[in-house]
């Protein structure tokens, strides 16, 4: 529910790039939340994130970044997951954290997972797999990333709760694993093959609203 209308002005900027999949994290929160933002689009394929300006904005030269105007000034936020969380304090409503402190570490933790494990481990893979022609593309490195993938997922699917969503209820770590789950079979991993759990995870996720309009 992304509205840009001319008279509208948003307090929400977002700076991405439509096929990452880490703006997409943040796509879906806002999306979930319905809240309307403006979006910059980074080129990081074209070097755009390596400009002065956007080095101002974050210093590491990653998309996404998200820049809210406030009474007190402006907040400027980069890494996927921490923006998320900002924006789950900001605007609470609909929720996307459980209310118990236990669940809530739980989210945490499958959201640390995703960040520190899953991410670096299918970043080059989906570069290989979906950016590379099949000629260019490695066997022995694609076997390897491939292993360790599903050694995680197989990891998440133990860590799932009952369902339907990977911490019971749609919340911020549902919003982290979308976009590299997404891919999966193009990077050789068949979820309903081989993760029956997570492919009925995604199945579901797949009917929200949120799914459609996050996907560019
Ligand atoms: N941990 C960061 C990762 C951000 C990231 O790696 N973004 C990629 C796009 S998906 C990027 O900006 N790459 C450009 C570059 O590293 O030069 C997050 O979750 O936001």
């Amino acid at each position: 529910m992304t509205t840009q209308t001319q008279s509208e002005q948003p307090r929400l900027t977002l700076y991405q790039f439509a096929a990452s999949g880490n703006s997409r994290i943040v796509r879906i929160v806002l999306e979930e939340k319905g809240l309307s933002f403006k979006r910059v689009n980074i080129d990081v394929t074209k070097g755009e994130n390596r400009t002065p300006e956007f080095l101002r904005l974050n210093p590491r030269g990653k998309v996404p970044v998200l820049v809210h105007g406030t009474a007190q000034g402006e907040v400027v936020l980069s890494e996927s997951s921490v923006i998320n969380e900002y924006l789950e304090e900001v605007f609470p409503n609909p929720p996307l954290m459980p209310a118990a402190p236990a669940r809530r570490a739980h989210v945490r933790s499958l959201v640390y997972m995703f960040d520190t494990e899953l991410s670096p481990t299918t970043g080059l893979l989906i570069i290989e797999k979906l950016l590379k022609k099949p000629e260019e593309q490695r066997a022995d490195f694609v076997a390897e990333r491939q292993k360790a993938t599903r050694e995680i997922l197989a990891r998440l699917s133990d860590m799932m709760s009952q369902g339907p969503f990977l911490a019971g209820d749609f919340s911020l770590a549902d919003a982290s694993y979308i976009p590299v789950l997404a891919v999966m079979a193009p990077c050789g991993i068949i979820l309903e093959r081989e993760f029956p759990k997570l492919a009925q995870w995604f199945a579901e996720v797949k009917k929200r609203p949120s799914f459609t309009a996050s996907a560019h």
